[in-house]
């Protein structure tokens, strides 16, 4: 029954994978609020391509802060129990401003390709985590659904609380207000 226990323990240390925090947790970077799973797009067909010229799942990040940010070392994870699923290289994202990941699990692609792609079908989850040594706390979080074909899902205004589907994804820049679905 011990052994039984101990092993039981010993599987939820592996899945959580050193994880402090989840959405669900208390403990908070101090870039929350700052950093912003601004926009995805989970059924990319023709909106916008990247270097190899496939049309791909992505993920927008804002920075609201008025300082750029170095986002080298931290997360994104498209699973909540494995918050370091992908570590971000060496990049910076502007005051102000906008940077796209492209989530095509095509890392050697280039920095800014991360090992996981979206699933528009079922939904998913999406995850900002901080530095590993800040304790890898959650900056931002998302849980959604079902997505339709080359609708994007996002703040607006960017940012802010509520999220909403646009029929005009924006990647790389300010969310446009035109609701559509
Ligand atoms: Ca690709
Ligand atoms: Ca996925
Ligand atoms: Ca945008």
């Amino acid at each position: 029954m011990c052994r039984t226990i101990r092993l039981f323990v010993i599987s939820i240390l592996i899945t959580v994978g050193g994880c402090r925090d989840n959405p669900a947790g208390a403990e908070e970077s101090p870039l929350k609020g700052i950093l912003f799973i601004n926009e995805f797009l989970a059924s990319n067909r023709s909106v916008n391509a990247d270097e190899q010229g496939d049309y791909e799942d992505w993920i927008e990040l804002y920075n609201a802060g008025e300082i750029d940010v170095n986002l080298g070392g931290m997360y994104l994870t498209d699973n909540f129990t494995q918050c370091a699923r992908w570590i971000i290289p060496d990049t910076v994202i502007p005051a102000g401003g906008f940077l796209l990941f492209w989530a095509d699990n095509e890392v050697t692609e280039g920095p800014l390709h991360t090992n996981f792609k979206l699933n528009a079908s079922n939904g998913e989850e999406l995850g900002l985590y901080d530095r590993e040594v800040q304790g890898l706390l959650l900056i931002d979080s998302i849980s959604f659904n079902t997505q339709q074909r080359d609708t994007s899902y996002g703040h607006y205004p960017d940012g802010k609380n509520s999220w909403q589907f646009f029929s005009t994804p924006t990647p790389g820049k300010a969310n446009k207000g035109r609701r559509g679905r």
